[in-house]
C-alpha cells in the first residue's frame, strides 16, 4: 500500500517512482515482444525505402511527398517512435498492469477502489539518431483532452541507465507551469511553447519500477545516446469518479468499453 507520506509527496511533487511493482519476468517477456515487433517494423520500413535505425527529417518529407495519403499517418506514427494499433492492442500489454501490488498503489493515488486504463497504452521504440521520436516538453493533459482526471504511468522496459535515456521531469510543475498547446510544424508533437529555465530531473529506475505522473506534470523524452533501441510503455489510468469519451479497459472485469460512466 501507499503510505500517507508517499501520497502527500505525490500530491505536492506531481510524481512518484514506485519500486518493484511489476515482476521482472513480465518486463523481460514484454522486452522480447517489443524487440521482435521492432524488427518487423524495421523490415516493413526498409521495403518502403526508410531505414528505421537512421531516421532524419528527410524521411518525414519522403512520407509527406511520396506516400499515398491514406497511409501517411500510419508511417509517420512508426517513424516517430510509436507502434501500429495492431501492436498496441496486443493483450500482452495487459499483463503488465494486472498485479495487485501495482493496482492497489495506483488506486490509492487515484483515491479510487476501481481502476480503468485508457486504450491503448503507448509502447515506444526510440533509436539513437531518431529526433522525430523525442517528445518535447509537455504535460499529458495536452495530449488527452478526452480524459478528465488521470495519471500517467511510464514503464521502462530496457532503459535503466542515463545513456539509454528515459523521461525528464520538472517536479511540482503541475502547479507552477502551464504549456500552451501549439502543434509543431511537422504535426508530430506539440511545440514546447514555454521556456523553462529550471533543470529537468532524471531518475534512475530498475526493472519493475514505474514512474507515476500527475496529468499536468511537465516532462519530456530524453535522447537515447546508446546503440540500443529504447523501449518503454506509457499508459493512462483513471478512477471511478471519472470517465473517458474514448475506449477504456475496466481492470476489474477485463472489459473494454466506451462512454460509459462507471
Ligand atoms: O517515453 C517517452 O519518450 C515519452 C513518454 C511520455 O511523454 C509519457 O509517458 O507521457
Ligand atoms: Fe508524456
Amino acid at each position: 500500500m501507499i503510505n500517507n507520506l508517499e501520497k502527500t509527496k505525490f500530491i505536492e511533487d506531481g510524481f512518484i517512482v514506485l519500486k518493484k511493482v511489476i515482476p521482472e519476468k513480465v518486463i523481460n517477456k514484454i522486452n522480447s515482444f517489443m524487440t521482435k515487433e521492432r524488427v518487423l517494423l524495421e523490415s516493413l520500413m526498409m521495403d518502403k525505402g526508410i531505414n528505421l535505425k537512421e531516421i532524419t527529417f528527410n524521411d518525414l518529407d519522403k512520407i509527406n511527398r511520396n506516400f499515398p495519403n491514406d497511409t501517411k499517418d500510419y508511417y509517420k506514427n512508426i517513424v516517430s517512435g510509436n507502434f501500429p494499433k495492431k501492436v498496441k492492442g496486443d493483450k500482452i500489454f495487459n499483463e503488465l498492469f494486472r498485479f495487485s501490488k501495482f493496482q492497489n498503489k495506483i488506486k490509492s493515488l487515484l483515491n479510487s477502489d476501481k481502476l480503468f486504463m485508457h486504450i491503448y497504452p503507448s509502447p515506444r521504440h526510440i533509436s539513437k539518431k531518431n529526433n522525430l521520436s523525442i517528445v518535447p516538453l509537455h504535460s499529458d493533459s495536452q495530449y488527452n483532452p478526452h480524459l478528465k482526471n488521470f495519471i500517467t504511468v511510464w514503464v521502462p522496459i530496457n532503459a535503466f541507465n542515463k545513456k539509454m535515456g528515459g523521461i525528464l521531469i520538472l517536479p511540482k510543475s503541475h502547479r507552477t507551469h502551464k504549456i500552451k498547446s501549439k502543434i509543431r510544424k511537422d504535426g508530430l508533437w506539440f511545440e514546447s511553447t514555454t521556456k523553462i529555465p529550471e533543470k529537468l530531473k532524471y531518475f534512475n529506475m530498475s526493472k519493475g519500477d514505474v514512474m507515476v505522473m500527475n496529468q499536468d506534470l511537465i516532462h519530456s523524452s530524453m535522447k537515447n545516446s546508446s546503440n540500443e533501441i529504447r523501449f518503454s510503455i506509457d499508459a493512462r489510468f483513471f478512477g471511478n469518479k471519472f470517465h473517458s469519451t474514448k475506449h477504456f479497459l475496466n481492470l476489474q472485469t477485463g472489459v473494454i468499453s466506451k462512454n460509459t460512466i462507471n
